[in-house]
């Protein structure tokens, strides 16, 4: 048993889960927030067998999208954007998975 963490963008986070769930995983979803441009992404956690990682995988690659995001600097945040604030273009995504091992799973 392994558990996939997933960081997904949440314009896309609808459709991976629809992708996954059709394809029988089990996927519970959370609301989260990247360390680096402060945004709400999704984190994806999926429980399953070693032997279907990479079906996982290939979903996440198909219905995760790349895009730019950007990125103001830290000296500008809760004063408002000042002249001086340098923005940065930061490429985002599709998705960024750990796999972890799992000692034990089960229901009680
Ligand atoms: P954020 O931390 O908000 O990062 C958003 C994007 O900013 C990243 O996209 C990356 O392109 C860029 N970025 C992040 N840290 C940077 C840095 N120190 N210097 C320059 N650019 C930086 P992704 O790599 O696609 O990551 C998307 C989201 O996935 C991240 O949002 C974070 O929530 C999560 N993530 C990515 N790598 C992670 C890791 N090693 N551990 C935990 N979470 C991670």
């Amino acid at each position: 048993m392994k558990l996939i963490l997933a960081i997904v963008n949440n314009d896309d986070s609808n459709v991976v889960i629809s992708a996954l769930t059709n394809r029988g995983f089990e996927v519970t979803r959370l609301s989260t927030t990247g360390g680096f441009l402060n945004v709400g992404n999704t984190t994806l956690l999926i429980g399953t067998e070693e032997n279907r990682i990479e079906d996982a995988k290939e979903i996440l690659k198909v219905f995760s999208s790349t895009r730019k995001a950007v990125k103001s600097s830290h000296e500008s945040f809760g004063r408002g954007l000042r002249n001086d604030s340098v923005a940065e273009e930061v490429a985002v995504g599709g998705a960024t998975y750990f796999v972890l091992g799992v000692d034990e799973f089960g229901r009680i």
